[in-house]
């Protein structure tokens, strides 16, 4: 069990105990919600429009960053989750037809899982044992499970075979580690055990749910279900799944189109809304309406959203060219990947071992104890025989450690350092002040003369302030 599932089992067990009233448990559930994550807690949602992923600050809904698509690698962006000591970011993604890894620190894509025959995928969920991820395949009726490092197929979970699975969406973890699925051609969710993949039958009773996208659990144990055919979001009794009424209703909030919710760390109901492009909040036992959360900054198409560890960067704030020199640009070039360059030329070349292009750049991690820290390097080199080396600054030897070598590439590449590395030999205690040093070396033949290298961004990423 992870630290956060044991945390919400306790927090449970303390609240039937005590019978504490509603505000108090909000803000029991609040404090350890924080506490059980080990970082900052963010709230995430898909841009179907734009195929990024926005952030925003969980405490006032300030957009953060997104993860865009030329770092992601993202086309067709559906259900997300987070897994790891890394962050891993896995996102189904229904255009690639494959599940992506990302870093979920940086956003960069590490890698796809999914084989040719894995069709349009909706939902997806790391598995309770934390080592597979389940996906839904929306025509195939089934729920496919892939191991997460090998990427390798371990076989249908569930079939239609079981219950009628009919046009499979998104997936949800129950409170006892059962697999639950919106089943929207049998207008219901269905529940299936973990880890046999045994058919339980529809969880939900007492209610029709229409076009059911995505559900979720509360920490308490009820399951919230935004039912996209009659606008509204739904909430069935933990333990039985009776229905419990409506909770979210277009005729009663401004709400017009909502396609996912979560419960935030304060204990309330954070509603997607795929038209108005907005995150509206919510009581989650009411249904009072709490106003607007989140909006902005191109969201476009939320139609799912969730909370989950946030980190961010920090430009660099200087530079120093240690050999060769600045052909165009300036520090302001760097702060962002926009194809706008700082240009470096090589020095005089006295002994042919040393890079004639060397800069090292100084910057700092937003928190200078956050657990997990990257340095990001989005650069290129001339075309030929030329070798791109990013060495880290290391504060406990006091000298730079090589941590990327690889064939310079002609078109901009993001590089990122840092993934699996203990933040303590890396940031200066204290500041979380680091420094970067990028070379490139001729090893052979170089097209162009003079020849140029070129940076678009340094980022330094960590934990969100
Ligand atoms: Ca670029
Ligand atoms: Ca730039």
């Amino acid at each position: 069990m992870s630290g956060s599932a044991q945390a919400r089992r306790i927090l449970l067990r303390q609240v039937q105990k005590m019978k504490v009233g509603k505000s108090l448990f909000l803000v029991l559930f609040g404090l350890l919600a924080i506490s059980a994550s080990g970082s900052v807690v963010d709230f995430f949602a898909i841009s179907i429009g734009t195929n990024d992923i926005f952030q925003y600050a969980w405490s006032d809904g300030a957009y953060v960053r997104k993860l865009q698509p030329n770092i992601t690698g993202i086309r067709g962006p559906e259900q997300f989750d987070f897994t790891g000591p890394d962050r891993d970011l896995l996102v189904a993604d229904g255009v690639l037809a494959k599940v992506l890894v990302l870093d979920g620190v940086s956003g960069l894509k590490l890698k796809t899982i999914g084989g040719p025959d894995m069709g349009q995928l909706y939902g997806l969920k790391v598995a309770p044992d934390g080592t597979s991820v389940l996906v839904t395949n929306v025509s195939g009726n089934r729920i496919l499970r892939y191991d997460i490092s090998t990427g390798q197929f371990l076989g249908n979970f569930a079939t239609e075979a079981q219950g009628g699975l009919n046009s499979t969406r998104g997936l949800a973890i129950g409170p006892e580690g059962d697999i639950y699925v919106c089943s929207q051609g049998t207008r219901s969710i269905k529940r299936f055990h973990w880890p046999g993949g045994e058919y339980l039958g529809d969880f939900t009773t007492g209610a029709e749910i229409q076009y059911p996208q995505y559900c979720k659990f509360a920490p308490w144990g009820d399951l919230y279900v935004a039912s996209w055919g009659t606008k509204q979001v739904l909430r069935f009794a933990a333990g039985s799944g009776q229905f419990l009424g409506v909770v979210v209703d277009k005729n009663t909030s401004p709400i017009s189109d909502p396609s996912a919710c979560d419960i935030g760390p304060d204990g309330l109901l954070y509603v997607a809304d795929r038209a108005l492009n907005i995150i509206f909040r919510y009581d989650p036992i009411s249904g009072q309406f709490l106003g607007i959360y989140a909006f902005g900054s191109g969201l476009s198409g939320p139609e799912y959203a969730a909370f989950g560890p946030g980190y961010a960067y920090k430009p660099p704030t200087a530079f120093s060219v240690l050999k060769g020199s600045v052909f165009s640009g300036n520090l302001s070039d760097t702060s962002e990947s926009d194809d706008h360059y700082l240009i470096l030329r090589p020095g005089i070349v006295v002994n042919k071992s040393v890079p004639p292009i060397q800069i090292e750049f100084e910057g700092s991690v937003p928190v200078a104890t956050t657990d997990q820290f990257r340095v990001r390097v989005e650069a290129a080199g001339p075309g030929g025989l030329c070798d791109q080396y990013v060495d880290l600054w290391n504060f406990t030897t006091g000298a730079y450690d090589l941590l990327d070598f690889r064939r310079a590439s002609t078109a901009d590449l993001p590089v990122d350092v840092g993934r699996g590395l203990s933040p303590t030999d890396y940031l200066e205690p204290g500041t979380g002040r680091m420094k970067v040093k990028i070379s490139w070396k001729p090893v052979g033949p170089i097209s162009g003369f003079p020849w140029s290298a070129r940076i678009d961004q340094v980022a330094f990423f960590g934990e969100r302030l």
